[in-house]
């Protein structure tokens, strides 16, 4: 049993991967033996990342490119295969969000979000893909979003870039599978990250939208996430492919509240 998730020496990059999602699905990764990579843009916040891997007594390699730079990506990955080796999971984990109303969007805050959330996983995976195609082995994992199928206000360029992010992986399937390459997407439901944190705070009304209207009646931990990362990334979900895993408490099943038993 623990064979089917042990990912010893895999070389794995997770984009974006210093903090909430990203660092519990690395530390996850670590913890089944992967050889983790993580790049972020802040300096400090790689530092943050090494010390938490060390608290764990895991090791990390830690660089610094911007996701939404092809000739930075292409530096950052020949970098990875110099120390450490051709990368066997990639986890296209950075994203970013601006919630702006569509009529007072400028259409450069619309671009930018497509660009790190829908073209970034594009370059990386064109990067990183010829080396699993060689390999004739290889995981992708894109972390997608409920908005890569609902809408909601305020979110359009993310939604646009999560729905096209969905759309990416199942044509990546579509070429990629037949050389042993599984490319599969998380859809999380609303998570306690840094992402989250201004629509989370006690009495906001979207803190109380996400407790009535999750089944499970809680905001997702980045472990909840993560443990679905582990499954993607290993043996175990080696026919898996072009699949969305959502991991939401049950949100997308549910049209309607849960705040009490019997209420209609
Ligand atoms: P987060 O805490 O905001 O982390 C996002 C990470 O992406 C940060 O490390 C950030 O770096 C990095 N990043 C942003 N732009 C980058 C760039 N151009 N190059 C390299 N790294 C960049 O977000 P999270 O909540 O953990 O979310 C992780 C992923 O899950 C995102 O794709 C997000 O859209 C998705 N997601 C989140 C939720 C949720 O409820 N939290 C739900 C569904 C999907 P800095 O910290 O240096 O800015
Ligand atoms: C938000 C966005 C996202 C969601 C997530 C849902 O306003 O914060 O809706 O960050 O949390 O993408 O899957």
């Amino acid at each position: 049993m623990k064979d089917l998730f042990d990912l010893t020496g895999k070389v794995t990059l997770v984009t974006g991967g210093t903090h909430g999602i990203g660092l519990a699905i690395g530390l996850i990764l670590a913890k089944a033996g992967a050889r983790v990579c993580v790049n972020d843009i802040q300096d400090e916040k790689l530092q943050s990342c090494k010390d938490a891997f060390k608290k764990e007594g895991l090791d990390v390699y830690t660089l610094k490119f911007n996701v939404t730079d092809e000739k930075d990506v292409d530096k950052g990955i020949s970098q990875i295969e110099k120390h450490i080796g051709v990368i066997d999971i990639l986890v296209n984990n950075a994203g970013i969000i601006k919630r702006i109303p569509i009529l007072d969007m400028a259409v450069a805050d619309f671009k930018q979000v497509i660009d790190v959330d829908l073209v970034a996983p594009l370059i990386i995976s064109k990067r990183v893909a010829p080396g699993m195609i060689e390999k004739r082995s290889g995981k992708i994992i894109n972390m997608c979003s409920m908005m890569s199928v609902y809408g909601r206000n305020t979110v359009s360029a993310y939604a646009s870039a999560k729905g096209g992010l969905k759309l990416l992986t199942q044509n990546m399937c579509c070429e990629w599978a037949k050389y042993n390459i599984q490319v599969n997407g998380i859809g999380p439901g609303y998570i306690a990250t840094a992402q989250t944190a201004p629509i989370r705070e006690n009495g906001h009304p979207f803190n109380d939208l996400v407790m009535t209207r999750t089944p499970a009646a809680r905001w997702g931990e980045p472990e909840d996430v993560a443990n679905a990362a582990l499954f993607l990334a290993s043996k175990a979900a080696d026919f898996v492919n072009g699949h969305i895993l959502y991991v939401d408490g049950g949100i997308l099943a549910n049209f309607g509240y849960v705040k009490g038993e019997n209420e209609v």
